[in-house]
């Protein structure tokens, strides 16, 4: 859907020919006649029950999330105004491969990992050059996969990652999920100051079983003095290691291949990282 048609319950409706509407002031009937007239208008709205953030972190008193970029991946092919389909590249022990990032017709993103004669392959998606931010609420519901030797990740990333000095500040590799575990534990890490000599990093992880089935939210909170990673809406981790990036950064969710994840000689291919959706929310008034 259009980010021009989004209705967040409790919160506004944003829609540009009804101008800033609250919702959910108006009577039931003004409310259906609303929805009927954006249906009419854009083809379909996102049921708002859907939209809702129920894992938003409180917002301060007068203030409120705004949703301002999402991809709920609804339809058969992946909106490529939105994402890039990274390959055909070599990426660690496998190869990163377009066509297996494709969305399932049935609401989710699939990022498959699969052997293809004597190579490895697996997909991966990010928003360079389409859309980059900085701070707010960045949220994707996941399903992991199930077989070793590869990990899926959803991170931000910036070119200026890559630049010595000023800490993270002029940019940070922020990784709000990895799992390249089985068993439910899962990773949070920063990197800044590039990859060589002057690297710098900082991360924790934790376990939660519940992990390995079904979809899980995993969140980032980044405002310009601190990061408060959550997981299903549960605070994991918060820290202001580097400074913190005050640079936009754009979104990557990808699968790798490597010794990390185990050894992709015993998995039982192809395996499939699914993501339901990609939020990023705003504080507004
Ligand atoms: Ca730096």
């Amino acid at each position: 859907m259009k980010l021009a048609a989004i209705a967040v319950p409790g919160h506004i409706l944003d829609a540009g020919i009804f101008g800033r509407v609250h919702f959910f002031a108006m009577s039931t009937s003004v409310r259906s006649i609303l929805v009927m007239a954006v249906t009419a208008l854009f083809g379909s709205v996102q049921a708002p029950a859907q939209m809702n953030g129920k894992f938003l972190p409180p917002a301060p008193a007068d203030k409120a999330w705004k949703l301002i970029w999402n991809d709920e991946f609804d339809g058969t092919s992946l909106d490529e105004t939105k994402w890039n389909r990274l390959g055909d590249s070599k990426r660690r022990d496998g190869f990163w491969v377009k066509e297996d990032a494709y969305l399932s017709g049935k609401g989710t993103l699939i990022l498959r990992t699969k052997k293809d004669g004597d190579r490895y392959t697996c997909g991966a998606v990010n928003t360079q050059g389409k859309f980059e931010h900085a701070f707010g609420f960045f949220v994707a519901r996941c399903k992991a996969p199930k077989q070793p030797g590869h990990w899926p990740a959803f991170w931000m990333m910036s070119s200026g990652v890559g630049k010595v000095g000023d800490e993270g500040r002029d940019g940070t590799e922020i990784d709000i999920m990895e799992m390249p575990w089985r068993d439910g534990k899962v990773t949070f890490n920063l990197h800044w100051d590039g990859y060589g000599k002057d690297h710098k990093s900082a991360g924790t992880n934790t376990i939660i079983p519940a992990l390995m089935e079904g979809f899980h939210d995993y969140g980032l909170l980044w405002t310009p003095e601190e990061y408060v990673f959550y997981v299903d809406g549960k605070e994991v981790w918060r820290t202001k290691a580097g400074g913190v990036s005050q640079v936009p950064e754009f979104v990557k969710l990808t699968e790798e291949i490597g010794k990390w994840g185990g050894d992709i000689t015993k998995a039982e291919l192809p395996d499939y990282f699914e993501v339901e959706y990609v939020r990023v929310y705003e504080l507004g008034k």
